[in-house]
């Protein structure tokens, strides 16, 4: 099983690199690959300088900030051209414990199609959130299954582990490249292909060092393209009776 973590960057100088030691220290197997998005405080020629120094880490460098789903979309591109089994999702910021990355990677030989790392399903948790955040996640994901008629209980997680096979099945453009409207969409795109979806739990740590991206803007952006997808799947099962 050939597995690349894709890892997102934006600005992340200070996590990159821990991270980065962190996940070759968990799993050696898994290579690496930084999207960096030209940040400017240089993270991108860091990722070049610890590619430099180990052959099983890859850079992706992109003209300017696009945004973590198009990041993605990039980094899953590079992977499938390079006949990778499994793609990862990972945060640079070490929210996402390299440490529980066989967790996830466990549950593909044993016939998942995507897996999850949750933060809202039991043994879950998440480390130094207020608990407004946590109830904008936990609201979010629950309002994103009734809307969507999906079973996933952490549907705007980014802790993800894909098969190859899965994202071959999707039409990657078609996807709207959003912060957590990305991982939203995806987890619906996954659904509607009624392919294996597993949830692990995870501990979910609030970063330490750098900044969040996220923003409201990204939160009511994914709020509003959920109305809509969940409304328009609706309307075409209503008018497929007709
Ligand atoms: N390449 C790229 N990475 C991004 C962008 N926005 C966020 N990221 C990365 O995506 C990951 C998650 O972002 P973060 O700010 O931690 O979001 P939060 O965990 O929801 O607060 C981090 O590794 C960021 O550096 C972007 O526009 N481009
Ligand atoms: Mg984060």
């Amino acid at each position: 099983m050939r597995v690349v973590t894709i890892i997102p960057t934006y600005n992340e100088l200070e996590s990159l690199p821990i991270t980065v030691a962190r996940l070759r220290a968990s799993v050696p197997d898994s290579d690496v690959l930084v999207v960096d998005d030209n940040s400017p405080d240089g993270t991108g020629d860091l990722a070049d300088r610890l590619a430099s120094e180990d052959p099983q880490i890859h850079v992706l460098h992109r003209a300017g900030k696009a945004g973590l789903g198009a990041a993605y979309l990039a980094g899953f591109r590079w992977g499938l051209g390079r006949g990778y089994d499994v793609l990862v999702e990972m945060d640079a910021d070490g929210s996402h414990r390299p440490e529980q990355l066989p967790l996830l990677l466990a549950e593909i030989p044993r016939g998942a199609d995507l897996v999850i790392g949750s933060r809202w399903v039991k043994g879950g948790s998440v480390v130094n959130w207020p608990l407004h955040r946590k109830l904008i996640s936990m609201a979010g994901s629950t309002y994103s299954r009734l809307m969507l008629g999906i079973r996933v209980r952490d549907i705007t997680a980014g802790y993800r582990a894909f098969k190859r096979e899965t994202l071959e099945a999707l039409d990657l453009d078609a996807v709207e490249s959003v912060g957590y409207g990305f991982q939203v969409d995806m987890t619906f795109r996954v659904a509607k292909l009624r392919k294996r979806i597993v949830e692990v739990p995870i501990t979910f740590v609030e970063r330490e060092l750098g900044v969040s991206k996220m923003s409201g803007n990204i939160v009511v952006e994914a709020m509003v393209n959920v109305t809509r997808w969940g409304l328009k799947a609706r309307w075409e099962k209503l008018t497929a009776r007709w």
